[in-house]
């Protein structure tokens, strides 16, 4: 279900995104609660039946869309992208033409700031009580009120291995304490190189981890903080085969990759694609020791939105425990859903690397948010990054 965005549409995004950062600094059942942004949909005729959806790949159930159209008439459109950078450059150009975008957290901050979202009329998500006390607090901190924004899933960025091909490619080395060090110490990058390092191909990621790992602040670090990141990254460069993002999924169940720095529910999704397609690949997602990164996933309503009130239809549908539950059973990602929990499958809620224990959840670094500048700052040194120069 993935799409692979092309390298020319990629340093599109990363072009348009340069230019205009600057400029952007940027419980209840069905029918209560009342708020202000009611005001703006009351008076206003009855929407077309459209609503248009700009998602993550491979992050919906095969029938989420199906059973909404059914049970709404609601037409939808479903495009989807596999970076914020890609996203947040479409949304600073405005007129998207999305009534719902997923966005992550240290970006959706920026862009609620940067005025590109609108409030959520709460009075018709009556369906916001199934959600999860901790992680609504979590969200307020870049989301006060929680006003915004609503978590999709969430998952944290770590290292994902194909554990046989590593064993073989190690030898005699044993798998290091800190899984960190298996993408960015070159005592194991260089084994590695022989079956296959890949990376996501998006600055803000890639610096997080690369932060973290050097022990220095993963969303608020000094420019010299990020030189030292992109020192530590130019050291494995070589041995790194490939980046991508959603392709990670069928590199590493197919065999073609053993070893990726990404998203977590992306590497518990290969196994089970490759469980499902008989390639018999042992992925893991490692838990760091350290911590992985977390992040949420959150669903807005851009400020242009032609179908605010299908977003909302839509929104309430995917806080149902059932549909939440079954998206989280089909992608591997934690729902924000404490309600969804009892439908969602033994495998996957007793898997401690979806569902992690308390005391790896407070091992994550928490969301944070890097301002504008330094995600310029990020994207011109990705780019020497991943050329290699
Ligand atoms: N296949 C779904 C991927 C979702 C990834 N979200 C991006 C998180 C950025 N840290």
């Amino acid at each position: 279900m993935y799409m692979n965005l092309s390298y020319k549409k990629y340093l599109f995004g990363l072009v348009v995104v340069s230019a205009v950062l600057a400029a952007v600094s940027c419980s209840k059942s069905d029918q209560e609660v009342t708020d202000p942004a009611k005001a703006t949909t009351e008076a206003k005729a009855p929407e077309e039946k459209v609503l248009n959806i700009y998602n993550w790949s491979d992050y919906i159930a095969p029938d989420t869309i199906a059973n909404f159209e059914k049970e709404t008439g609601i037409k939808v459109q479903y495009d989807v992208f596999d970076s914020n950078e890609i996203l947040h450059a479409k949304l600073i150009a405005k007129n998207t033409g999305y009534d719902i975008v997923v966005p992550t957290s240290n970006w959706a901050k920026q862009q609620l700031d940067g005025g590109l979202f609108q409030k959520l009329d709460k009075g018709k998500l009556t369906n916001w009580k199934n959600l999860d006390e901790g992680i609504l607090k979590q969200m307020a901190a870049f989301d006060p009120g929680n006003q915004y924004l609503v978590d999709w899933m969430w998952s944290y960025n770590t290292v994902g291995i194909n554990v046989d091909k590593v064993k073989a490619a190690l030898g005699d080395t044993p798998l290091p304490e800190n899984a960190w060090d298996l993408v960015f110490n070159p005592t194991y990058t260089s084994k590695l190189k022989s079956c296959g390092i890949t990376f996501l191909d998006t600055p803000t990621d890639v610096f997080q981890a690369a932060l973290h790992y050097l022990g220095r602040p993963v969303y608020t670090g000094t420019p010299e903080d990020y030189q030292a990141a992109f020192d530590l990254l130019m050291k494995v460069r070589p041995d790194i085969k490939k980046f991508n993002s959603g392709g990670q999924i069928d590199d590493l169940a197919s065999g073609n990759t053993c070893v990726a720095y990404g998203w977590a529910g992306d590497f518990n999704l290969a196994r089970k694609r490759s469980i499902e397609n008989k390639t018999e690949q042992n992925i893991e997602a490692l838990v760091p020791k350290t911590g992985g990164i977390l992040f949420m996933d959150v669903m807005a309503i851009p400020a242009d939105a032609k179908h605010p009130d299908n977003a909302h239809t839509f929104i309430n549908y995917i806080m149902r425990p059932e549909v939440t539950a079954a998206i989280t059973n089909e992608v591997t990602y934690a729902n924000p859903n404490k309600a969804a929990t009892e439908f969602v499958d033994p495998e996957i809620k007793n898997n401690k690397s979806i569902y992690l224990s308390d005391e790896d959840i407070a091992k994550l670094v928490p969301p944070g948010v890097e301002d504008a500048q330094t995600k310029r700052n990020m994207t011109r040194l990705y780019t020497k990054f991943k050329s290699g120069v």
